[in-house]
C-alpha cells in the first residue's frame, strides 16, 4: 500500500498516525500539490491528499475512509470502537476536528488573495466556525484525558491533527491560552511517538 500525502496535510497526517499506531506499513509517497507534475488528480478526481493507494491499485481517499479500511485491517490498537453508539461519537468527534481545520483552511486562502480582491466577511464567517469549533471541542473534552469513553481513539487523532496545524499555520491564534482543555489533551498526545513524529515542519 501506498499513501500520497504531503507533511504539512492535517488529513494525511491522520493518516500516518493511524498506520503508526496500528503498526501498518504503509510506503509513503511524498507530493507537492503545486507541481504540474503532481500525481494526485490520476489517484483522486478530487486532486486532493490524502490517498492510499491498494495493492490491487484501487485508491481511497478521503482521510475519513482511508482511516476506517486501515483500523479494519488489524486488530491490533482499535481507533473505531467497535460499539455503534461510541463509534458514531469518535466519528462526531473527527467530523468537528477535520470541520475547524476545513473552515481554517478556507480562511487562509481568502486571506492570501490580493488586498483588491479578498474579501474579509468570508474569512470572519470562517473564522467564527473555527472558534465556535475550537470552543466546542474544549467544552466537550473538560476535564477527561480522551475525548470519547476514557478511550484512546480516532477522535484524539483528529483533534491533535487540527491543533498541530492551527499551530503551524495560526501561530497569532493562542488557542492554548484560550482552550485549557485542548492545550492538555495536545501535550497527552505529544507523548505518542506516532504525533510527535509527524508534527508538521515549518515550511
Ligand atoms: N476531506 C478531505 C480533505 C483533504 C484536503 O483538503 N486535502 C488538502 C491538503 S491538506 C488538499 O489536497 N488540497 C488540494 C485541493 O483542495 O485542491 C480529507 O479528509 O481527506
Amino acid at each position: 500500500m501506498k499513501l500520497l500525502y504531503s507533511l504539512t496535510s492535517p488529513y494525511a497526517r491522520k493518516v500516518r498516525v493511524v498506520a503508526a499506531e496500528k503498526r501498518i506499513d504503509v510506503e509513503m509517497i511524498k507530493v507537492v500539490l503545486a507541481d504540474p507534475d503532481c500525481p494526485v488528480n490520476q489517484y483522486n478526481p478530487l486532486g486532493k491528499i490524502p490517498v492510499l493507494i491498494l495493492v490491487d491499485g484501487e485508491t481511497l481517499f478521503d482521510s475519513r475512509v482511508i482511516v476506517e479500511y486501515l483500523d479494519n485491517r488489524t486488530p491490533i490498537s482499535r481507533l473505531l470502537p467497535q460499539d455503534h453508539n461510541a463509534r458514531v461519537w469518535v466519528r462526531r468527534w473527527e467530523a468537528l476536528a477535520d470541520g475547524v481545520c476545513d473552515a481554517a483552511v478556507a480562511a487562509m486562502q481568502e486571506s492570501r488573495r490580493a488586498a483588491n480582491l479578498r474579501d474579509e466577511a468570508v474569512i470572519a464567517k470562517q473564522m467564527g466556525k473555527v472558534e465556535r469549533g475550537l470552543q466546542a471541542l474544549n467544552d466537550e473534552l473538560g476535564d477527561s484525558k480522551w475525548c470519547v469513553d476514557e478511550m484512546f481513539s480516532l477522535a484524539d487523532i483528529a483533534l491533535g491533527c487540527m491543533l498541530g496545524w492551527l499551530d503551524l499555520r495560526y501561530k497569532d491564534l493562542a488557542w492554548r491560552k484560550q482552550y485549557p482543555s485542548l492545550a492538555r489533551h495536545y501535550d497527552e498526545m505529544m507523548k505518542r511517538p506516532s504525533f510527535s513524529e509527524t508534527v508538521p515542519p515549518e515550511n
